[in-house]
Formats: structure tokens, sequence, C-alpha cells
């Protein structure tokens, strides 16, 4: 059905050739990853649903390709993300609860709740902090790599965006920067068939996404984004030419938004539900699971215990999170300048003489 590179059959044997060959508990860390995101997810939208949180954007049906690429990242490089990987922050080992303080905007939030919910940030791994503007990410992820080059560390940046990313201009500068000045950047393209209510085919006139890389002179690859291998080997490959000094690589991932655009969406009313199931059934992580009973490394009863494990895990950080309270008042005036102007201050003490009123 896809003519990409892929791994993992339906069956979950692996192609020889192509398996990276992990060890059993890096295939289970990987499983772990996909299934905390997609657990996450459900209880998150939930969560919308009963007003305690504002927004919330899935991932469901691509965990394999932001847990397979976020996998095959050294702690050094850097993540970019969009706005759909929070697994790939968990990867980098952000705390669940420090994630769930952000998506509330609670007194513990990193950014203090002046972030959009699900504009994540995670400084001590590595993880920038999302700006909402499709495609903006794009540049910002060269960049980090062009100050990287500079200085001389052997890192890349990986940076995720989505189909409908391709189509901005900050798209085209990203590219054509990172060709010209060989910056060590993984473009990671989830190509997730969608950009909200807008199919791929009306962004691009292209046959493929990965093809665009040879007009910037570098290597595109196209991969089955429902195979958390095949994104994890050529996202590893990736990051490796670009650490070692041959350039930028852009991987297009192939996989579905299998959910709502955001939990303010309604896809059932510009998308063909037959076209949806048929993407479900190539389920990423059900494929995975299968690739890890072959090996000898799974069975209902991990599986349970897994389940278990991670919902207990989520609770309690809910819990501990809705305990939080909102950030303080007087914190609206903080983080902005070095020395506050007069003018603010004044508006800073009329402001807690009210509250003290
Ligand atoms: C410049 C800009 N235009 C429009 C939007 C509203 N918007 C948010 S996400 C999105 C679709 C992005 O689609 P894609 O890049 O395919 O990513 P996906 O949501 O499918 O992961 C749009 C149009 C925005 N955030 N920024
Ligand atoms: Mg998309």
């Amino acid at each position: 059905m896809v003519d990409a590179l892929r791994v993992i059959q339906d069956d979950g044997s692996t192609d020889p050739r192509l398996d990276p060959k992990l060890p059993e508990a890096d295939a289970v860390r990987m499983y772990r990853g996909m299934m905390l995101q997609r657990i996450l997810d459900n209880r998150m939208l939930a969560l919308q649903r009963q007003g305690r949180i504002g927004f919330y954007g899935p991932s469901l049906g691509q965990e394999a390709a932001i847990i397979g690429a976020a996998m095959a990242m050294s702690p050094d490089d850097w993540i970019v993300p969009q706005y759909r990987e929070p697994g790939a922050a968990l990867v980098r080992g952000m705390p669940l609860t420090e994630l769930l303080c952000q998506l509330m905007g609670n007194a513990r939030d990193p950014v203090h709740g002046r972030q959009m919910p699900c504009h994540y940030v995670y400084r001590k791994g590595n993880y920038l902090s999302i700006s909402s503007p499709v495609g903006t990410q794009l540049p910002h992820a060269v960049g980090i790599g062009w100050a990287m080059k500079l200085r001389g560390d052997r890192a890349a940046a990986l940076v995720f965006f989505g189909d409908g990313a391709t189509s901005t201009s900050d798209f085209h500068a990203a590219m054509n920067f990172a060709g010209v000045f060989r910056t060590p950047t993984v473009f990671l393209c989830n190509n997730n068939q969608w950009a909200i209510s807008v199919p791929v085919a009306r962004q691009t006139a292209s046959a493929t996404l990965a093809e665009k890389a040879q007009a910037y002179g570098f290597d595109g690859v196209r991969v089955d984004g429902m195979d958390a291998l095949a994104v994890y080997g050529a996202t590893r490959e990736a990051a490796e030419a670009a650490r070692s000094g041959r350039g930028p690589t852009l991987v297009e991932a192939l996989t579905y938004r299998l959910g709502p655009h955001s939990s303010s969406d309604d896809p059932s009313r510009y998308r063909d539900e037959a076209e949806v199931a048929r993407w479900r059934a190539r389920d990423p992580i059900a494929r995975f699971r299968r690739y890890l009973e072959q090996a000898g490394w799974w069975d209902e009863a991990r599986e349970a215990r897994l389940e278990q494990e991670i919902g207990d895990e989520i609770t309690r950080a809910v819990q501990e999170t809705e305990r939080i309270p909102p950030p303080p008042v007087e914190s609206l005036f903080t983080d902005v300048y070095a020395d506050v102007p007069a003018r603010l201050r004044e508006q800073q003490d009329a402001l807690t003489a009210s509250l003290r009123r």
C-alpha cells in the first residue's frame, strides 16, 4: 500500500537487511514510549471534555514516527518539536507531572501559564519550546544546527513538522539554508495526510514530500511512519550523517492522523470514515507489539502490566498536578525585563495594592 522504507512486516517479522537489531530493553522502551503517548492522549482528551484542561492535540496514529525518531537521537542533540510530540519530551526524560503542569498552566508550569497548552518545553532535555505559527520551528532548528557547526559541537538538531508546513515559506528558507551551509539538521516531516481539513494533495503537486530535498542538494528518504523501526533506522542514519559533517537529510514519515487535529476539531465533517478505517488497520502500536511477540519479548501478562502501570502513573500525576495552584498574579511582571521599567513598576504596585484590598 505504501512505497516507503519498511522494516516490520504485518505479521511482526522484520526485514533482516534493514532491522536495526535493537536489544530487548530498547525495543521494550520504544513500545512503552508509544503506549504512554497513546494512553496519555486518551486520558487528556477525556480531561479536556471534563473541563479540567483547556485544549489538547493528540498524536493518535503517529506514535511510531514520534517515538522512533526521538529515540534515534543522542542526549546532546536538540529536538525542535511541532506540537504533537509530548512523547518525544517524555523520551527525553521530562517528568510527566511537569508536562501536565504545562497543560494546566499552573504555578509549576515551566512557562508560567503564558504558552498555549501543548506547547511543552524541556530545557534539560534539549527540547525546544514550541512556536505556534506553522513552520516557524524549521529555521529555528537550522539556526541551532548552524550554531553547533560553528562551535564545532558533534551534535545534530531534529525538527518535527507536518505536511502542511511544507507549504510555508519558512520550509523553503530552512531547507535552502541547511543545504547551502550543510547544517547538521534532521528534517522529520510527519506526513499525516491532513493539515486540519486540508488533504496533502492540496499542499503539493510533487509525488512525494521526500523528493523536495533533491532541489536543495541533499537526500530525502520516505519511510513507513507506522513502523517505529523504519523511522528509527532512517533518523539514526540521518543524525549520524549530520553529526559527522555530511549535512542535512529530509525524512518523510508516511503516517495518518487517526484522531482529530485537536480537541477543538471534528474530522467527521471533512473526511471519509472509510479512509480512516483503512489506516487504522495499520496501527503502529499493534504492529510493534507483533514484532515484540515474534522476538519472544512480549505476552498478554506483560501487556496487562504495562497498561496498568502507565494508567496508574498518569492518575498519580494528574492528582498531583491538580493540587497545584495557578501562577501568582504578580508573575505577570516577571521574566520579561531585567530592569522593570518605571511605568510597569507602577502598574505592578497598583495591582499589588488592589489585591491587598
Ligand atoms: C501560520 C499559521 N497558519 C495557520 C495556523 C493554524 N494551524 C495550526 S495547525 C495547522 C495545520 C498544520 O498541518 P500540518 O503541518 O500538516 O501538521 P499536523 O497538524 O497535521 O500535524 C494550521 C493551519 C497556524 N498555527 N499558523
Ligand atoms: Mg499534517
